[in-house]
Formats: C-alpha cells, structure tokens, sequence
C-alpha cells in the first residue's frame, strides 16, 4: 500500500479499458464463428464467386482485426500508469511506411482480384439473348415490365405516369403496342440471363435481393442495366436497401425463379388479365 501512495498511479482504467477491448473482440469473433447471421446460399455463378471472395476478405481483415484489437488492449495494459515518469516520442517513421504500404498493397491485390464478379455484372453486356425486363422504383414500391406477345418494348414518357391506373411506366396510351406486361413482383425463368433496365420516379432505391449478391442503386434520370442468371427454382425476398421515405419498410417484393414452362405459362396468365 505504501509504494501504491507514493506513485500515486492507478491501474483502473488501463485495466478496464483493456478489458473492453478484449471482449469486444471476443464477442465480435463470436458473432463470425457462430454464424448467427449466415447469408442464405446463392443462386447465381457470380454469386459464388462474390462469396468466395467475401471469405477470403473477411478471413484476411479479421485475424488483423483481432491481432490490431488485441495488441492494442496489450499496450494500453502494459503501459499503464503506475507513477512513472512521462516519455516524449515522435513514433517511427520506417513502421508508419511500413504499415502504410502494407495496408495499400493489401486492399488493392483484394480490389484486383474482385474485378472480374464486378465487372461480371456491372461492366460486361449481358449475351444477346437475355430476357429483358424494366425495373420502375417509385415510394413504395417496385414495378417490372415485360416486353408481352410481340417482344417489344411499348414507348414509355413521364406525363403518361399513372400509378392508379395501373399504368406505373408511363406506358403512351396512343401507342398500338399495348401489351407489355406489367407486374409487381419480379418473374423469370432458371437458367435463362436476365437483363435489368432499373430507373426510379422519385428518389434514389436500391435493388437488392440477397440471393443474388447484388445490391444496385436506383437513381432518378438514369437507367441502370445489371444482369444475372438464375440457376435455382424458388421465391426470394426481394427489397429496397435506401432509405426512401416514411414507407421505406414496404417497400418489398419477390423474385420469383421459375421453370421454363412455368414462366411461360405465367406470362399468358399475365397476357389474359392484360386482355381483359
Ligand atoms: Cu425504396
């Protein structure tokens, strides 16, 4: 107790600070390795990919993570205040480069590596013979447009947007084309490529369906092509990932991956209701 008066230092908050830190990591490592929030597998090649490359991230940056957390919580400790005197340094120059060019080496190798699954969706046309169909955003809700029996694409302007009339894209109403197909949920077949033009009416959306590890903003006055292929039959939650407004939490619909047969027959359900 004596020497404890004289120093007049306490290990308290080091002790405790070190503490934290080390919890901290051992709950956050806890949360990987438990996999409490596991994504739901994939359903697309690029998908795979993508996970691969998740993995492989998360592994690199994670034992950093505990290493970096870890050795901090070691310093803060071992460092402690216990009545020492206080010593000036300016640090190191050699390991601030050092770590500097570690870090810059480290996170342009993994961006290399991730180009192709980006450029898979993001860059590269889709092949000639995917299934087209347009994506209309709008609060609260998602629209998909179908070319319909003549495979083409009716002409579409703002001052024709009718949401009551069931008329979300605008769709011109002197046009002859009047069979595309409009749905509130996202049809298409298993195994076919599929092109999405995406626009938004309003403010910015975002297409995300976890299934298909694609997440893609929706901005006003623009159109924005991705595109995927489906290899498995199943329905998907499909949901805007921005912050769109009061009735964001609504916003949601399915994606709906079905046989060959079943799309077609869907479509000329569609294409009857169209009639009526
Ligand atoms: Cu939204």
């Amino acid at each position: 107790m004596r020497s404890r008066e004289t120093e007049q230092g306490s290990s308290a908050t080091a002790g405790f600070l070190a503490l934290v830190l080390v919890i901290l990591v051992v709950s956050t490592v806890y949360i990987f390795v438990a996999r409490i929030w596991p994504m739901p597998p994939t359903i697309t090649r690029v998908g795979h990919w993508i996970d691969a490359q998740y993995n492989l991230t998360l592994w690199i940056t994670g034992i950093i993570f505990v290493m970096a957390q870890l050795g901090l919580a070691w310093m803060v400790f071992r460092y402690r205040d216990h009545g020492q005197k206080v010593r000036f340094t300016r640090g190191s120059h050699v390991l601030e480069i050092v770590w500097t060019t570690a870090t810059l080496v480290l996170f342009t190798t993994l961006g290399a590596m991730a180009v192709h699954a980006w450029a898979q969706v993001h860059f590269i046309a889709p092949e000639p013979n995917a299934l087209r169909i347009d994506v209309m955003a709008e609060q609260f809700t998602w629209n998909f447009r179908y070319a319909g029996p003549d495979g083409k694409f009716a002409p579409t302007a703002p001052e024709y947007y009718n949401d009551s009339n069931g008329n979300p894209f605008g769709i011109n109403p002197a046009s002859k084309d009047q069979d595309d197909i409009v749905s509130p949920i996202l049809v298409v077949p298993v195994n076919q490529e599929i092109e999405l033009r995406m626009e938004s009416k309003d403010v910015i959306h975002s297409f995300y369906v976890r299934e298909l590890r694609i997440k893609q903003d929706i901005v006003p006055g623009m159109i924005i092509p991705i595109h995927f292929t489906p290899l498995k039959i199943g329905k998907y939650e499909l949901m805007c990932a921005q912050l769109c407004g009061m009735g964001h939490n609504r916003m949601h619909s399915y994606l709906e991956v079905m046989s060959e047969a079943d799309f077609q027959k869907w479509l000329k359900q569609q294409e009857a209701e169209n009639q009526q």
